[in-house]
């Protein structure tokens, strides 16, 4: 597309994209958080009520896709040998299955497992990076703040799982380090309704105070023009 700023409608304010410097960030859209049988479910939450954010993801990734934007994809997860599992998130919790040990998707949380892998829903395309990060936000340990400053990118448009943990942590990095993000409601969920909605307000309360609260249709408004 003709690189161009759109207004977008949003929490606290409109949110100016600028399309020559933004891209899409997916977190954590894995099989081990939507689908029965992984680390989500094995936690005690019920899956169906990340499900919903799976189609209105799909829109959005297609139309950035078609918009040739930057899109980036990000999966938390360990080593095979757990060498970057921190004991104590290992010890959290009283899952039945814990990270690393063999669920009905392979060995929970680890790389290479089918678990771990994006929902096929979803899934990458050559091209677009994939992060592989061991916390739940996306700068911890990664090279996405590189990879980002290496394209260019200023805007994070930011999707995906869950709204309260991954996301939120998230983006509360990305805005320390400079990142302007624009959350998409819609394309965000959490096991906890409640948490998706105070997770949401949280980020744009106090006049934004890590950034802007969006829906997937005014985006794709924007840059389907
Ligand atoms: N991706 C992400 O949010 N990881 C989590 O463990 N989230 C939970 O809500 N458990």
């Amino acid at each position: 597309m003709l690189h161009k700023t759109v207004p977008i409608a949003a929490n606290p304010s409109t949110f100016t994209l600028d399309t020559a410097h933004c891209a899409l960030l997916i977190i954590d859209m894995q099989r081990d958080f939507l689908e029965p049988g992984g680390f989500g479910e094995a936690l005690g939450n019920d899956v169906s009520q990340l499900r919903r954010a799976i189609a209105p993801n799909m829109a959005l990734l297609a139309a950035w896709r078609a918009a040739k934007l930057p899109v980036l994809h990000t999966r938390e997860g360990h080593r095979p040998d757990l060498f970057d599992l921190p004991p104590a998130k290992h010890r959290r919790g009283d899952a039945p299955l814990k990270i690393g040990d063999v669920g009905p998707m392979g060995r929970v949380l680890v790389r290479g497992e089918a678990g771990h892998d994006i929902i096929p829903e979803l899934y990458p395309l050559p091209g677009e990076a994939v992060i592989d990060k061991p916390g739940k936000g996306a700068f911890f340990a990664t090279d996405i703040h590189a990879i980002l400053q290496n394209l260019g990118i200023t805007q994070l448009v930011v999707t995906g799982v869950t709204t309260e943990v991954c996301v939120n942590t998230t983006i509360r990095e990305a805005n320390d380090r400079g990142y302007e993000c624009l959350a998409v409601a819609d394309c965000c969920a959490s096991y906890f309704p409640e948490f998706h909605e105070t997770g949401l307000r949280m980020i744009a309360a106090q006049g934004g105070i890590f950034g802007w609260v969006g829906t997937s249709d005014t985006v794709i408004a924007a840059i389907s023009q």
